[in-house]
């Protein structure tokens, strides 16, 4: 395996889940004051998809979108930026978490209705292959989108018109906290999409390598055929649905499943390998943990001076009289 590759994948996913954790650590301080679905556990489907991609590919996404946009290498500030409501952020602060654009990186956006991406992407499809390009449309969902009328109406309309659209069924085993079991009659994506007659395949979404080079592969057959594939990457999302915590205790999943996937975190995986493979393989996660930390430091600290002093001049202005019509 090439070790510039496996540096590169290992950088990007440290990345994500360093910025997650800050995330945390702000959000439990209430810097930050809003809902954060955060993807702990789950990098390894944002970047083994995205790295083989081109800046001109296209990418939706969901309500767990942080992790896209930066494999999709969206602007870091700008993202944290718009996690503190600031209008340099990349919805200009009026978006949030949920709503991260980047068009420059191909980042063209992520929205909180489950499944709403979807169609929008066969949209997005159509308008590349009109545009007679070879760029694909990435289109992310979780498994709870497969629960939704318009996930299949998609797979139907793309393969119907052959569209260069690429689904992402990133299935976690859970929408919110209800099982997949527990939702579906029949829980096999693969067999679903092949139904309606699109090319599908399964990979352990933990392994980045395997999803990398599927998704290369399968990026390939696109941009020659231009009809659509759906690759399902099975992961575990380690931290809770929504905010910092991690919906272990209290009957909402059971601990067993951590057990069983923590010592397949998919950072840990890597670093395993790069370790065992890679000649000083230590010293160059340690280079790169350090250089990544580093920066993330730079960035929130920029986007708390910013915050803070909007909040200093907001306290400066005199208050404002109430408006007697509106009393
Ligand atoms: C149409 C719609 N129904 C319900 C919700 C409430 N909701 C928000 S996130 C979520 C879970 C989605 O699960 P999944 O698609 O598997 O994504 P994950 O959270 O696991 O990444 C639900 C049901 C919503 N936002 N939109
Ligand atoms: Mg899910």
């Amino acid at each position: 395996m090439d070790r510039d590759l496996m540096l590169m994948l290992y950088q990007r996913m440290f990345r994500i889940r360093n910025v997650e954790e800050r995330i945390k650590h702000e959000y439990q301080h209430r810097n930050i004051r809003m809902a954060v679905h955060l993807s702990i556990g789950q990098e390894a489907v944002a970047v083994g998809v995205l790295a083989p991609t081109r800046t001109t590919d296209c990418c939706l996404s969901t309500h767990r979108c942080h992790a896209h946009y930066l494999g999709k290498q969206g602007d870091l500030q700008r993202m944290i930026d718009e996690l503190y409501s600031l209008d340099t952020g990349c919805s200009h602060g009026y978006g949030g978490s949920m709503h991260l654009f980047d068009k420059q990186a191909g980042m063209w956006g992520s929205g909180a209705i489950v499944g709403g991406s979807v169609p929008m992407a066969v949209g997005m499809g159509l308008a590349l292959k009109q545009a007679q390009t070879d760029n694909v449309c990435i289109s992310f969902v979780g498994d709870g989108g497969v629960d939704e009328g318009a996930f299949f109406e998609s797979l139907n309309l793309a393969a119907l018109l052959n569209v260069p659209v690429l689904f992402i069924v990133e299935n976690n085993g859970y929408s919110t906290i209800t099982s997949q079991r527990l939702r579906q009659a029949a829980v096999d994506v693969v067999a679903k999409a092949r139904s309606f007659g699109v090319d599908s395949v399964s990979v352990d979404g933990n392994n980045v390598l395997e999803v990398y080079e599927t998704c290369q592969r399968v990026l390939e057959s696109i941009r020659r055929d231009q009809r659509p594939r759906l690759i399902e990457a099975v992961t575990f999302r380690l931290c809770a649905h929504v905010g910092p915590g991690s919906d272990f205790g209290g009957g909402r999943r059971p601990e067993e499943e951590l057990e069983r996937w923590t010592p397949r975190d998919p950072l840990r995986l890597l670093a395993q390998r790069i370790e065992h493979e890679v000649s000083e393989g230590v010293q160059h996660l340690h280079e790169i943990q350090e250089q990544v930390l580093a920066e993330i430091d730079r960035v929130f600290e920029t986007a708390k001076r910013h915050f803070n002093e909007i909040n200093e001049r907001e306290k400066l202005e005199a208050p404002r009289p109430p408006d007697p019509s509106r009393v």
